[in-house]
């Protein structure tokens, strides 16, 4: 009998995980905030994935984060900002070898569910998947990716992996995940902010290329401080590289606050500037970015954490 899939998060990354592990067979369950959004949910009849055009309606069974029976695999899907108090809602339920798969992009966010949950093993996860609400329970699969999982402390790869094979995830086992992370980490301080400042996409930076090169040169500076220094290499080269590979596209960041959306700023940016703080490293630039965006998130009113 194979384990079920709790997934945490009915968003973009939530529904493509939870629909393709329906679709291969395996059980799955959908952990909704409340009463209203589990009716909302059940009304619909179950969640819509769009692949290439074609829609396929799965009927995953939801759930609350106080309904009964223990909870061995989650799959936390929620924004950074919202990881912490949503697994916390769950601790009564997680089983004493409980495994978590934390899908959240920056870092910081992964420590804080970590510490609330020391019995659990926690598993995280860098994606290059994209895909996008286009309305209630109904996701579009955007973009092919990878998703890369590992545990910094304890490196043997989970036999459930065979589960992401048979669901057609594609994924791979990463002994370096915090190097991954890290080098994300670096990537979108490098892009995102720049694309919201200048109201641009990322193929605009190539216009602020010194721009670019300064905050690259305080990037590396940071990654060889803290104990990263693989997540450091020619980290200029990849950011020109991924600007022009995706120069028609708006960043993520540009997107949230376009549609005046909450950023995950404080588990990007701001988690790079804090452990330059720690590190007693002085980043004049970086500083001056975070500062930039705060006032421009705060002259929208939108939240600046
Ligand atoms: P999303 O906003 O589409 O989905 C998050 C979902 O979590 C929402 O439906 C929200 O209601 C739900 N949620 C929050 N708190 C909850 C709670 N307590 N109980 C139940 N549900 C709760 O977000 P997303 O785009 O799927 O992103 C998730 C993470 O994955 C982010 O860190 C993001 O940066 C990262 N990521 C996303 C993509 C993508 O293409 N969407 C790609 C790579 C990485
Ligand atoms: O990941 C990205 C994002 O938009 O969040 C890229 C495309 C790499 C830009 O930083």
């Amino acid at each position: 009998m194979s384990t079920t899939w709790h997934i945490l998060g009915a968003g973009s990354l939530g529904t493509l995980w939870a629909t393709r592990l329906a679709r291969a067979g395996l059980p799955v369950r959908l952990i909704l905030r409340d009463q209203a959004r589990l009716q909302a949910y059940q009304a619909a009849g179950g969640l819509t994935l769009v692949e290439q055009g074609q829609a396929s309606l799965h009927a995953v069974p939801g759930e609350l984060a106080d309904s009964p029976g223990p909870i061995t695999r989650l799959l936390v899907a929620c924004k950074a900002y919202d990881a912490e108090q949503a697994v916390s809602q769950l601790l009564p339920r997680l089983a004493a070898d409980a495994e978590l798969i934390l899908l959240q992009n920056g870092l910081g966010s992964q420590d804080a569910v970590a510490a609330r949950a020391p019995q659990a093993r926690c598993i995280y996860a860098s994606s290059t998947e994209g895909a996008f609400r286009e309305g209630d329970w109904r996701v579009v699969f955007a973009g092919h990716g990878y998703t890369w999982l590992g545990d910094a402390s304890h490196p043997t790869a989970p036999f459930w992996l065979d589960d992401l094979s048979a669901s057609g995830i594609p994924h791979e086992w990463s002994a370096d995940i915090l190097t991954r992370l890290w080098r994300k980490l670096a990537l979108n301080c490098a892009i995102n902010p720049l694309t919201v400042l200048h109201g641009c996409r990322n193929g605009g930076l190539l216009e602020h290329h010194c721009e670019v090169a300064m905050l690259c040169l305080e990037l590396t500076e940071l990654l060889q401080r803290c104990g990263q220094p693989a997540a450091a290499e020619d980290l200029q080269h990849e950011v020109e590289r991924v600007i022009q590979a995706t120069a028609a596209n708006y960043s993520s960041m540009y997107q949230d606050v376009a549609n005046r959306r909450r950023t995950e700023i404080s588990y990007l940016l701001g988690y790079a500037c804090s452990v330059a703080s720690r590190h007693r490293l002085s980043l004049p630039n970086l500083e001056r970015l975070q500062r930039r965006l705060v006032e421009h998130l705060q002259q929208r009113g939108l939240p600046s954490d």
